[in-house]
């Protein structure tokens, strides 16, 4: 059960207020190259925003504006200009700071991040001063994972928190989509699959561990939703990556489509980490590969980015072994071992991702019998070690080690604090000191890692007060852990700007933990 004290009754543990703050941007997170003078900087009220090629981010930028208004203007007479500098990395921007405000960048996804950290410094309840930002991230992929299949969270909130992983600088929303508990997505070819699982009560083992909620309860997201949630991040510069969990997590797939999925002579006896029989898709059936394709092609056309996501995760011991068309299928493949047959699968649905112009992102256990090809993705979560090496013999990594970046961890150990404490406990401090190349990487490992990414899985989290307890303020460290390189980090400093971050936070009626 997951109660919220009703006051916060352990401290942060941050550093007290102090004066610091008053000599430093409100930026968070920190900019890579900060050159501010003595200057005040005073802009009026009423913002006159140039109108280029760019100008539609004018509504984006005024959204993100508690007390200025804008307005479009010509470049002459306009206070926010907008200058392309095609020497600029896609993600780069330079922001000159003066009575006119100049943002150069070499594109839209610059001049966003220019114009949201000039929101965050109008924001700001403290003195701003005059100079020059110049900025870029440390890594390619920041990333947010939302689970809203344990529990269902509706399209607005999703909306809600993409305006805040852009005003952090995030640029990718990991949308957790299906899993034992439910199928959150509507697919055309079975709809089935919605219409059977996304409401409780279809599942006494569901009910047994979690409770049920007030009927109806639960939801699904339409493929109109999908494409709106999905133009909405756009235009905020996130993409979005949907997750289809398979072969294990597969419990309310394989509730709705018996018929295609289930091998009636299949006696294997085995129960999975959540404690679920009967949740694991059989690699050797005909129907799994017919609804795998049919689910991968329609999730190809409403999603645009270049990834999918087929987690791989946590396939429990025993799957398979007294299948007999498994049995027929190892001896086949010439395989030693039964659990060889999921690389088989994942390694079907790479190549038709890849068909499709998509590249595959799995959990770790992906690359267990080693099938996959280079280009796959690698998500390392169970601890770091898997991770690193994958990076290190070749895979593309994205690091979300969950003792330091699952939020549905407690930010400490005591009774009163709600969340789970399986990985470790996280405090706000664990959360922004992680560092991924603190591990034995070689260069090429290095490289190989992409960036960070921070999950907030919601088996015991129902509401969105709840969501937003467990995730602010600890998202703001990650953000600049993703985004700030490792020497301009510092605890005491971070503190300090996120003292100033709680207007915004207040503004935006996010329930964050108390300061
Ligand atoms: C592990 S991370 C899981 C999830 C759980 C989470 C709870 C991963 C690939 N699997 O299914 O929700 O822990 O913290």
């Amino acid at each position: 059960p997951f109660t919220l004290p009703s006051i916060a009754v352990n401290p942060l543990l941050m550093p007290e207020r102090n004066n610091d703050y008053l000599s430093d941007v409100a930026i968070i997170p920190r900019p890579a190259d900060i050159n501010l003078n003595q200057t005040p900087l005073k802009l009026p009220q009423q913002l006159l925003f140039d109108d280029n090629d760019f100008g539609h981010l004018a509504t984006l930028f005024s959204a993100q504006l508690k007390q200025h208004d804008v307005s479009l203007a010509s470049a002459r007479s306009a206070n926010i200009r907008l200058q392309l500098d095609p020497s600029l990395p896609c993600e780069a921007y330079r922001l000159c700071l003066d009575d006119v405000v100049v943002i150069s960048a070499s594109g839209e996804q610059g001049f966003a991040y220019g114009l949201t950290s000039l929101a965050q410094c109008l924001n700001s309840s403290t003195a701003q001063r005059k100079g020059v930002i110049n900025d870029y991230p440390r890594f390619t992929y920041r990333g947010f994972m939302l689970d809203c299949v344990r529990h269902f969270r509706s399209v607005e909130k999703i909306k809600q928190l993409i305006d805040q992983l852009a005003y952090y600088k995030f640029n990718t929303l990991h949308w957790h989509l299906t899993d034992d508990e439910a199928w959150r997505l509507e697919i055309k070819a079975f709809p089935q699959l919605t219409k059977q699982t996304a409401f409780r009560g279809h599942d006494q083992a569901i009910e047994a561990q979690f409770g049920s909620g007030p009927a109806p309860y639960g939801g699904y997201y339409s493929q109109q939703d999908v494409k709106d949630v999905v133009s909405y991040a756009q235009q905020r510069q996130i993409t979005i990556i949907p997750e289809i969990d398979i072969p294990g997590h597969c419990r309310a797939a394989l509730k709705a489509l018996p018929e295609l999925l289930i091998e009636p002579a299949d006696t294997s006896n085995y129960l999975s980490v959540q404690f679920y029989h009967d949740n694991v898709l059989n690699p050797a059936l005909e129907g799994t590969y017919q609804f795998i394709d049919a689910v991968i092609q329609e999730v190809c056309a409403l999603f645009p980015g270049p990834y999918v996501h087929v987690g791989a995760d946590e396939v429990p011991k025993g799957v398979w072994q007294d299948s007999p068309a498994c049995q027929e299928k190892m001896q086949a493949q010439g395989y030693q071992d039964i659990r060889e047959l999921q690389g088989y699968l994942l390694r079907h649905v790479q190549d038709n991702l890849r068909q499709q112009g998509k590249t595959l992102l799995g959990w770790e256990e992906a690359l267990d019998g080693d099938k996959l090809a280079q280009d796959a993705i690698i998500c390392a979560w169970n601890g770091t070690q898997n991770g690193i090496s994958a990076a290190n013999k070749g895979y593309k990594v994205i690091m979300t080690p969950a003792h330091y970046t699952y939020l549905d961890m407690a930010y400490d150990n005591s009774e009163s604090e709600p969340g789970t404490t399986w990985a470790s406990a996280l405090n706000l401090q664990q959360c922004y000191e992680y560092d991924v190349f603190d591990a034995e990487l070689t260069a090429t490992g290095k490289d190989n890692i992409l960036g960070m990414q921070y999950a907030i899985w919601t088996e015991f989290i129902n509401t969105d007060k709840q969501l937003d307890y467990m995730v602010f303020p600890r998202l703001l460290a990650g953000a600049e852990n993703a985004w700030t390189g490792r020497s301009n980090k510092n605890w005491q400093g971070f503190v300090q700007r996120l003292y100033l971050q709680q207007d915004y936070l207040d503004w935006q009626g996010i329930q964050y933990r108390p300061l």
